[in-house]
């Protein structure tokens, strides 16, 4: 379509040497078309033109001071992309990977699941190319207060309210909002995934992974499969990670494979929650020392070698194009049936592309990983009315936002006749509601 086609142009022009950020923008505007073309007051209004245009990009400077007092610089990012329904909501990135074309791509796919979440909740994104590996209690805390000390101008609860992301758990956020408080002299909500004693979420932790299962439970249910007695792989041992571990297990299923960027594990006999709980979140290790524990376990180098382990359900949980045409083709032949993202894009286009030509049932990571940010938007209304909910009171409010993103993404699919592609109808659900505020809020 010619508006389409166009607007893709012009934003690869305009960003240049940012493949991931045009890489989600022509996932979405391909799957817009029918949309775009129902809605002709969409390209009289400039929507998509205006959709893809940051309503601001903060980039920064983060000096801090090593254990051994020398200078330190890193760079930090803050892009906050739409505030059409709500304001900016998404995680903090700390990982040596980080640039402005990837904090782009993620804000950007924030606001479609944002929207899907059905709370008031606009999209941004932020980080930093600090690498939080191998460094000191006292190193991560003085770059945190760094970073904070420019971040805190940008945010507030009412504005922009971030969380964690690769890199970015309890200890950062601890730290990022004392530095937040002392400078603001505010005791606000204006970060979550917040410790409990502090005015974080019971369940904020858990959310990721547990929507995650719940909302792939949702799509293999619509088919007849269930996680009862099916073997599960997940990439990465963070956060994401772990708690689908914990839920899929719940559910009956056995987990055999898990990973970092070193390497993955492979235990037949299902792996083991609490070791690795442990070993990642007290212990801060690596995954390979869990062969150490459980001696039927192997440890293989190499983190893409997961997707060779055949498996019914696969759970990429660590990183963007993790998972690509060939792992695809592997997972396929191996009788994959259903693949559920808890990270955001880790399935390259061509590997999507195998997925839709196999049948295999694909959770998009927009719609399949929203658990978290829709718990962080619990947090944001229990620090409004400094209120705190039980666990089951957030966890039933989970399930009940993860079935409703999968029947509105369905629903959307169907509408269009797009079938099973959830992929297609996530992008359609979110956008649409996007939309309609921007429209009814003009030119701005
Ligand atoms: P964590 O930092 O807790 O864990 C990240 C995991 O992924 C680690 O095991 C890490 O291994 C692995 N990993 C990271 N980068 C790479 C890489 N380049 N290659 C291979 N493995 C890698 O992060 P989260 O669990 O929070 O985030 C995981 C994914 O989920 C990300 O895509 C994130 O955007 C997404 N997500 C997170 C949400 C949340 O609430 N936390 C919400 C929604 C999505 P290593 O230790 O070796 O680096
Ligand atoms: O990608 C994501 O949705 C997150 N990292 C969580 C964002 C949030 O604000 O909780």
């Amino acid at each position: 379509m010619k508006y389409i086609d166009a607007v893709l142009e012009k934003t690869i022009k305009i960003n240049p040497g940012e493949p991931e950020f045009h890489q989600a923008v022509r996932e979405v505007l391909k799957s817009l078309e029918p949309v775009i073309q129902n809605h002709p007051e969409y390209e009289r209004a400039g929507l998509l033109e205006r959709l893809l245009e940051p309503e601001r990009q903060v980039i920064f400077r983060v000096p801090w001071l090593d254990d051994q007092n020398r200078v330190q610089i890193n760079r930090g990012f803050r892009v906050q992309f739409s505030s059409a329904i709500g304001p900016y909501k998404g995680g903090l990135r700390f990982h040596p990977t980080v640039n402005l074309g990837i904090i782009k791509f993620l804000a950007f796919e924030q606001i479609f699941k944002n929207s899907l979440t059905g709370l008031p909740i606009g999209g941004g994104k932020g980080g930093s190319d600090f690498n939080p590996r191998d460094k000191s209690d006292a190193e991560i805390m003085r770059f945190c207060q760094s970073f904070m000390t420019e971040l805190y101008r940008h945010i507030g609860a009412d504005t922009d309210v971030p969380a964690g992301d690769i890199g970015v758990g309890a200890r950062e956020i601890g730290y990022l909002y004392g530095q937040y408080k002392r400078i603001r002299n505010a005791y606000e909500g204006a970060l979550t995934g917040k410790g409990l004693s502090y005015g974080g979420s019971l369940a904020r932790k858990e959310a990721t992974g547990y929507g995650l299962i719940y909302f792939v439970d949702e799509m293999i249910k619509s088919k007849g499969k269930s996680f009862e007695n099916s073997t599960v792989s997940i990439s990465g041992s963070g956060n994401v990670a772990i708690y689908a571990l914990e839920k899929a297990r719940q559910l009956g299923a056995k987990v055999v494979a898990m990973s970092d960027s070193n390497g993955y594990i492979y235990d037949p006999e299902g792996i083991d929650f609490e070791t690795v709980r442990k070993l990642k979140e007290t212990d801060r290790e690596r995954i390979s020392e869990y062969v150490r524990v459980h001696a039927k376990a192997e440890y293989h180098p190499g983190s893409t070698g997961i997707w060779s382990i055949p498996c019914h359900i696969a759970l990429p949980c660590a990183t963007q194009n993790e998972l690509n045409r060939e792992a695809a083709e592997t997972l396929v032949k191996n009788g994959c049936f259903a693949v559920g993202e808890g990270a955001n894009m880790p399935s390259t286009p061509e590997a999507v592309e195998v997925f839709m030509q196999h049948g295999v049932l694909f959770a998009p990571g927009k719609a399949a990983n929203a658990g978290g940010v829709a718990v962080s938007a619990l947090e944001m209304s229990q620090n409004s009315i400094r209120a705190s909910w039980s666990f089951e009171e957030v966890d039933s409010k989970l399930q009940d936002i993860m079935k409703n993103i999968y029947l509105n993404a369905s629903e959307a699919a169907r509408q269009y006749g797009l079938g099973d592609n959830l992929a297609a109808g996530a992008n359609i659900a979110g956008f649409k509601k996007v939309a309609d505020a921007m429209l009814a809020q003009g030119v701005v």
